[in-house]
């Protein structure tokens, strides 16, 4: 439990509730932040409440008052968070990891970057300039990452449009010495694309606003994003996000991190690429299909380095194969536009990877011999997209929330897992808790054979009769009788389908696009598969979602095999409003967060333990036979006979190396009468000092 924080700012510990009823967590939930305390623990799970405002509680002072401190001995803060999962992993040489989740727009991304801030101001007290050097590059990399992977959202201004989980590795000392970043689906579909109100990724207007007009000519691109097709929706919105000078510390960065001149530059002429590719259009002749901004057409060759043919090629033609060969067919007028947006969101995604990939060719750990040196350790931080619905909800947020179902799902497991585990540890009986597990949703996803993501599989088997409809009517085949599912026939259109909320079949069922042939060795390592054999032509290669759902799968198995620290994220209203605490708003988030349940679970046998030699460290005073030092066999037996001095031998449980208290009012009293103690042995001592004893 925190101390220093008096009653009027609420409990700071969501354990210590009178009664554990929605009504109290959510009264001290809106008193905490409306008192500025916007971050309450769940034992040792942070749930934070955006603040919408600017605090002053990340500086170098508040470093130092958590700097090496134990979780109850501060105000709740993400800092006790990232020190405990600093020092389990320093102590007991084990990998931890720090889980943040929420909604879009509750935090998330601003928590992992006070988390690694924190991090990189505890650690290379020797101030090594190698480790110096590592840990610029892993804060810097966020900029980078930032400004091609987040873009403005109805939700959030900042929104990251992909997932993210970055590992940082520690040498034996305790200091970073390298990271890797793994990188989920990116929302690719914006490129092309944005609802009312909303930007592409951020990259595009920066270049626009930022570039000197030099770097703008060479490119072909002018100033004004509403010029572009694939941009103009969001080109008008004055965004709060400073372009300009966002593109010259995105730059920087890109150098300080090691990016090359030369691919900086390519990363420019793949945006501009995508911004005129945006631009074209399609006509037919006959049955020709005919390109009509050939201007376009010589820009873009110019900018990749390749032959006008190739370009041409890539937008008229696919590969197909027919029998033993591989021939190339023509492309409707249809499939031409179509198959230009395919291509215009491949290049992004590419060029997205592509900069993960170097970010972690350069932040990898190098020249760290683990015979010499021991195992070097790691601490992950993992920012996804948060749950969304919009108007049209498609493939990507079908993803994104099945990808935060998987993570609610791990938190269940875990917390009460690890809650089980440690009464079994201790030796003392558990009772059960009921919650909803929300197991079923998962597998509604994932099950093998009935599951959605395997009817979409099926669905795509089909080369050539890929259609919504063929999924469509795979799903009310199989799933029509699940509780969480609705087919389209109960609903408004007819494309739709339902699990808690509206997806729309369409654009399910993929892209395809061919690419051209590149002289610029920086796009040759983005496209390194070159010509494509027949045996590549007609592989069936695994679908998004099959790879997605693999890639959460070994995910979740990384996380599970560390040990995970939680902090639980809180949007207060959908103004983006200092001010605003939308009780509705927040209380189905508590609910769907589970958090309710986990305070449960929490206190469903003992508010709180704490290892024997720590509790008589903080509570000997308060009896005559633990202070100032106590003379039993054990610091076991001593706790137990100042509990029993106490008459709170009733209400404790005494486990193998721990005390566990049942409920909170023990603990308050027990504060209470070291308060008092310590008040008095102050005042005995100030006597002492002035000499009037
Ligand atoms: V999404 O799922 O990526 O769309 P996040 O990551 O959960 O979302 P983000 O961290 O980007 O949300 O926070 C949204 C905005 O809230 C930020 O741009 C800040 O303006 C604001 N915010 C969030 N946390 C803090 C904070 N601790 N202090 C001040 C904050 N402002
Ligand atoms: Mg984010």
């Amino acid at each position: 439990m925190a101390e220093h924080e008096s009653l009027e700012f609420g409990k700071a510990d969501f354990v210590l509730l009178d009664n554990v009823s929605m009504e109290e967590f959510m009264a001290n939930l809106k008193l905490r932040f409306e008192k500025g305390k916007i971050y309450t623990y769940i034992g040792e799970v942070v749930v934070s409440v955006n603040p919408y405002r600017a605090m002053n509680i990340y500086g170098r002072d508040t470093v130092e008052q958590y700097k090496g401190r134990e979780l109850y001995e501060r105000p709740p803060h993400l800092f006790a968070i990232a020190d405990a999962a600093y020092k389990a992993m320093k102590r007991r040489n084990k990998d931890t990891c720090i889980v943040i989740s929420g909604e879009s727009g509750a935090g998330k991304t601003e928590a992992s970057k006070y988390i690694m801030q924190y991090i990189a101001a505890i650690t290379n007290p020797n101030q090594r300039a190698e480790v110096e050097r590592v840990k610029n590059m892993l804060l810097k990399s966020n900029c980078v990452l930032e400004a091609f992977g987040n873009a403005k959202t109805n939700r959030n201004d900042n929104s990251s449009r992909f997932g993210k989980y970055m590992d940082i590795n520690f040498d034996f000392k305790g200091d970073p010495i390298g990271g890797h970043i793994s990188n989920y689906l990116l929302e690719k579909s914006r490129v092309i694309f944005q609802q009312e109100g909303e930007r592409s990724f951020h990259s595009f207007y920066q270049l626009l606003r930022g570039a000197p007009d030099s770097l703008l000519r060479s490119l072909h691109i002018q100033k004004d994003p509403t010029v572009y097709n694939y941009i103009k929706v969001g080109g008008q919105i004055k965004s709060c996000i400073n372009d300009g000078a966002d593109f010259k510390a995105v730059a920087d960065a890109m150098k300080v991190i090691g990016f090359t001149g030369d691919e900086i530059q390519t990363a420019y002429k793949i945006l501009a690429t995508i911004l005129h590719l945006g631009n074209m259009t399609f006509g037919v002749d006959g049955d020709v299909t005919l390109i009509e901004t050939p201007k376009l057409v010589s820009v873009i060759r110019e900018l990749l380095s390749t032959k006008e043919e190739n370009v041409e090629k890539a937008l008229l033609y696919r590969t197909v194969a027919t029998g033993r060969d591989v021939i190339e067919k023509q492309h409707t007028e249809q499939e031409a536009s179509y198959g230009r947006d395919a291509l215009a969101k491949a290049m992004y995604e590419r060029l997205f990877c592509w900069i993960v990939g170097r970010i972690n060719d350069i932040i990898e750990v190098k020249n760290y011999d683990a015979r010499i040196h021991g195992k070097n350790t790691v601490i992950g931080v993992l920012d996804i997209y948060g749950f969304e619905i919009f108007q049209n909800n498609s493939f990507e947020q079908f993803c994104i929330n099945y990808c935060n179902e998987k993570l609610q799902q791990l938190f269940i497991q875990l917390v009460l897992k690890q809650e089980q585990e440690e009464y079994q540890r201790e030796g003392i009986p558990w009772k059960h808790i009921d919650y909803f597990n929300n197991q079923i949703i998962v597998d509604l996803v994932e099950q093998q054979h009935k599951g959605i993501i395997s009817v979409l599989d099926e669905a795509c088997m089909n080369v050539g009769k890929v259609t919504d409809e063929v999924f469509l009517q795979g799903l009310n085949g199989k799933l029509a009788k699940h509780a969480h599912y609705t087919s389209r026939k109960s609903l408004e259109f007819d494309r739709d389908f339902r699990i808690s909320f509206i997806y729309s079949g369409k654009a399910f069922t993929g892209d395809s696009s061919s690419f051209p042939h590149f002289a610029n060795p920086v796009l040759k390592g983005m496209w390194p598969e070159g010509k494509l054999s027949i045996t590549e032509v007609t592989k069936r290669p695994l679908t998004a979602a099959t790879l997605f759902k693999n890639s959460m799968i070994s995910l979740v198995e990384n996380l599970a095999s560390k040990e995970p620290y939680y902090v639980r994220c809180i949007k207060p209203n959908d103004v983006k409003s200092p001010l605003l605490f939308e009780q509705e708003r927040c209380r189905h988030q508590v609910e769907y967060l589970g958090l309710l349940e986990n305070v449960r679970v929490r206190r469903a046998g003992f508010a709180y333990r704490q290892t024997y030699p720590r509790f008589l460290q903080r509570y000997k005073m308060i009896s005559e036979f633990t202070w100032p030092n106590h003379d039993l066999p054990s610091d076991k037996d001593a706790v137990k006979r100042l509990l029993q001095g106490c008459g709170f031998d009733h209400d404790v449980a005494y486990g193998k190396t721990k005390v566990f208290i049942r409920t909170p009012r023990t603990l308050f009293s027990l504060e209470e009468q070291r308060a008092e103690m310590v008040q008095r042995i102050v005042l005995f001592l100030q006597k002492v000092w002035r000499g009037t004893i």
